[in-house]
């Protein structure tokens, strides 16, 4: 069959921008409505880039259609305009039979190919009443189509369709304005469902078709379960069953279907049309006369309570949005929650980095150059010019004490143990890190951002990771190779410095050493042999005793560059890596920014909304 109505677009464009505001407009709603809408649409349009189970898509959908459709034009004051029907159900359930019952007439397409009306189509009375304030002359997401297009046209539209009403035939069209609409069948097919969903946020009462064969198919029902929990009243039409059967079925349904629906309270009426033959379909105001009745006393209830119907589907939109705002929140905190546990791996990883390098190399490490540098602190503390011949006396006469020191140490072992190089150290460490991450991600597999860094794990990670690690480390070694020459040479640099100071320790070095080896001849008077003995011997103690000082002081400084190092390894490559990591998961900053900006705002203004609503309505909360 096909429509017998013609659009007339450009009167309802003007009858619904016309329709204006109220001057009870709560302004003070707007800006906290707006804020919703822009963060519904970022959260839906993130939540489709995160490939989200589709229940939780369509809860958003839904979530903004109630804003934009349902909350907004009321809250601007369209309070007791005409009820909207919407009609749905599942593909070929009888939607398109069930809408030209409400209107008296066979206008709306049906057609034997399931799944047919592919957009929302309008049906209202020539000059009657006509559908919500329209922004725009927009429904959400979808265009008012200009030109009148067949129901199977598959585009992001909707249809007014104006019909002239028959004398004497009572319609829906009287006082409220129709709308056929797409199935949901297809609960993974986001695109058209997405459709339903705009009609279905707009509607005041929904007529759920379901037919005799396929009454509890999962999927329409558990759309008729999120109809219910949104708060809007339903009337369901079982279809297509044999007249005789029609009481048994419809009662079965009630109690198989509708009953184990948490929230089927709201469920008005379970209605039915039996099976009836193409003339009938084609004259419901006539020959199906019997059948559209119980549907048409229905409607006329509604109407009548239209004001306390509109307010109280605006009151339960308003608490199943406050009420579900977890659910609608859901993915953008799993994803906040991914990136915080990314951030503690990063931290957890840096620490472990940085005990790891100075566990296996710098704590171990004696840095050659200091011992050098003690080397010529000492030479510097030698005599110079003509003591110099005084130093190589003493130098001579210390001969035996540097011979056996020498043996000493050979045989102790003195030399430092053989330290780990560096840069494997390094890089075995930042291998740890990575390997840390890999894991997480494996374990983690599942999660879209984490499955999303397992992806880049497996492409570049790696070998991005180990290039600026190669980076920062040159920069590090850099720096560190500098600071080590640095205060290794300040140590004799300084002294070179201040010669008042180098000569007053050359001074009093020399004059303990004199005054020792003197003292020493003058205690043994004339015992020759004895001086042989012992003067060597205090000789080699003072100047122990000078290299221990001068070993200590060096030892300091070796600290203190080792301290350096451990600073400049935070600085510039724990620190940078650490950074260089955090930046670079999945999300750009700017989307982690919006995200917890959703998180936050979202429930605040959901509050301030539904206290609002619940104020003019004078609706409790449920
Ligand atoms: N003979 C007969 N056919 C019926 C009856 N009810 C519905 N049909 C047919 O079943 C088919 C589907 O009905 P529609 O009303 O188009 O179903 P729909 O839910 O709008 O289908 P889609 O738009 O395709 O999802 C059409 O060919 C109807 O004519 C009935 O009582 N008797
Ligand atoms: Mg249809």
């Amino acid at each position: 069959m096909s429509a017998s109505t013609s659009t007339t677009s450009e009167r309802v464009v003007s009858t619904a921008a016309g329709s204006g505001e109220r001057a009870n407009t709560p302004a003070a709603c707007d800006p906290v409505l707006e804020a919703l809408e822009r963060d519904f649409a970022w959260l839906e349009e993130y939540a489709q880039k995160r490939h989200v189970r589709s229940d939780e898509l369509i809860r958003l959908r839904l979530a903004k259609a109630l804003l934009t459709n349902s909350l907004r034009p009321w809250l601007h004051g369209d309070r007791a305009g005409p009820l909207q029907l919407v009609v749905v159900g599942g593909a070929g359930a009888g939607k398109s039979t069930v809408a030209n019952f409400l209107i008296g007439q066979a206008v709306a397409e049906t057609n034997p190919q399931a799944g047919y009306t592919r957009h929302p189509i309008a049906y209202v009375a020539r000059n009657g009443p006509q559908p919500r304030l329209l922004v725009d002359n927009r429904l959400g997401r979808l265009k008012l189509a200009m030109d009148s297009k067949p129901a199977s046209v598959d585009e992001d539209v909707f249809q007014i369709r104006p019909v002239t009403l028959q004398p004497g035939v009572q319609s829906a069209l009287s006082h409220a304005v129709v709308w056929d609409s797409p199935d949901m069948t297809t609960w993974q097919a986001h695109y058209y469902t997405a459709r339903l969903l705009e009609v279905i946020g707009l509607a005041d009462l929904i007529f759920y078709a379901a037919s005799d064969e396929r009454y509890n198919d999962a999927i329409p029902t558990q759309f008729l379960r999120l109809v219910l929990q949104a708060g809007k009243p339903v009337v369901t039409v079982l279809l297509k069953m044999p007249a005789d059967q029609a009481a048994s079925l419809v009662d079965h349904f009630r109690k198989e279907v509708v009953a184990r629906i948490p929230e089927c309270p709201k469920v008005a009426a379970c209605l039915a049309i039996p099976y009836l033959s193409p003339d009938e379909l084609l004259d419901p105001a006539g020959k199906a006369a019997r059948y559209r009745a119980p549907l048409f006393d229905q409607v006329s209830w509604w109407s009548e309570r239209a004001g306390a119907t509109r307010a109280q589907g605006v009151t339960a939109a308003a608490n199943f949005l406050e009420n579900g705002q977890e659910e609608f929140l859901a993915v953008a905190r799993r994803d906040l929650q991914a990136i915080d546990e990314w951030q503690r791996l990063v931290t957890q990883g840096r620490s472990d980095f940085v005990a790891r390098y100075e566990r296996e190399y710098l704590s171990g490490e004696q840095f050659p150059r200091f011992n050098a540098a003690l080397l010529k602190l000492l030479e510097l503390l030698e005599l110079p010019g003509i003591g110099q011949i005084v130093s190589r006396t003493l130098w001579v006469v210390r001969t035996p004490y540097r011979l056996v020191k020498g043996l000493i140490n050979q045989v102790s072992g003195t030399v430092t143990a053989a330290n780990l190089p560096e840069e494997p150290v390094l890089r075995s460490a930042f291998s740890a890190w990575l390997d840390a991450f890999r894991k997480e991600a494996a374990v983690r597999a599942g999660h879209p951002i984490w499955e999303q860094l397992k992806s880049q794990f497996d492409a570049d990670l790696a070998p991005r990771a180990e290039a600026q690690l190669t980076a920062d480390l040159a920069d590090f070694q850099a720096k560190m190779t500098q600071e080590v020459d640095r205060t290794a040479r300040a140590i004799y640099e300084d002294l070179q410095k201040k010669p008042a100071a180098l000569n007053t320790l050359r001074g009093a070095k020399f004059a303990v050493e004199a005054a020792s080896i003197a003292g020493t001849v003058i205690m043994l008077g004339a015992h020759v042999m004895m001086d042989i003995v012992l003067v060597p011997l205090v000789a080699a103690f003072t100047q122990e005793l000078v290299e221990i000082l001068g070993k200590q002081y060096v030892d300091r400084q070796r600290e203190k560059a080792r301290q350096r190092g451990r600073e400049l390894f935070e600085v510039t490559l724990a620190t940078p890596l650490a950074d260089w990591l955090l930046k670079w998961p999945a999300l750009s900053a700017q989307a982690v920014e919006q995200l917890q900006g959703v998180v936050q705002r979202v429930p605040e203004h959901l509050q301030l909304l539904g206290a609002s609503v619940r104020a003019e309505a004078g609706g409790p909360r449920p």
